[in-house]
């Protein structure tokens, strides 16, 4: 099993590139941002609480997502392996992500984090934004709430994983094509 943590600030191109990665490495994709997206389009009671939220630029709370990725977990428990992408978003959800993969006998076996320059991130967010209809992308107020929220409660979570050793630093300023060449390199180093 092959247990991959792609990390990165909003805009850094977690999403884009962890659609190639699990093409290519036959990965489970874990998602918070489109898990919580598609509780949104269902309504369901946490996706009306989560839009609330995610409007406003916030995160959910820590409970939220860690409960909905211990269900995937078990939805998946043939999987090769899983790419976690947008999650952990806080040092508390990295010890609860060890806990539930120790609890299924498996452990994180790579945290890549995509370092692009701030000002870039904020172009690709805005722009993605003319297109998505997200409104936590179209408004430069709440994108600015998202980076300090970034660098408050997730940044620290790229500590926790450095102080480990496992952090392994990809940079995702070039093209989306030389990105993927950059993470596919890490991998197989690492694999
Ligand atoms: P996410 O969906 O994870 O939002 P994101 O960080 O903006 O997406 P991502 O970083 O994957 O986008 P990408 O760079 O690929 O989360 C949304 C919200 O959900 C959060 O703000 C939070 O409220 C909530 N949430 C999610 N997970 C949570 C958790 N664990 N805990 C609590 N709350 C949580 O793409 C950005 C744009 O850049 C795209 O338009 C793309 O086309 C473009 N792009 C990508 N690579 C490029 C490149 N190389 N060159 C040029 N453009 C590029």
């Amino acid at each position: 099993m092959y247990n991959l943590i792609l990390f990165g600030p909003p805009g850094s191109g977690k999403g884009t590139q962890s659609g190639k990665l699990v093409e290519k490495y036959g990965l489970v994709h874990l998602s918070t941002g489109d898990l919580l997206r598609a509780e949104i389009a269902k309504k369901s009671p946490l996706g009306v609480e989560a839009k609330k939220l995610i409007d406003k630029g916030q995160l959910v709370p820590d409970e939220m997502v860690v409960g909905i990725i211990d269900n995937c977990l078990e939805e998946n428990k043939e999987a090769k392996g899983f790419l976690f992408d947008g999650f952990p978003r806080t040092v508390n959800q990295a010890k609860s992500l060890e806990k539930l993969l120790a609890l299924r006998k498996t452990a994180i076996d790579s945290v890549l984090f995509l370092n692009v320059d701030h000002d870039e991130l904020v172009k690709r967010v805005l722009n993605r934004g003319k297109t998505s209809g997200r409104a936590d992308d179209s408004d430069e107020e709440i994108v600015r709430k998202r980076f300090a929220i970034y660098q408050r409660d997730t940044e620290p979570v790229a500590n926790y994983f450095n102080e480990k050793n496992m952090l392994r630093i990809i940079t995702g300023s070039g093209s989306v094509d030389e990105t993927f060449q950059a993470l596919c390199k890490e991998i197989e180093r690492e694999k």
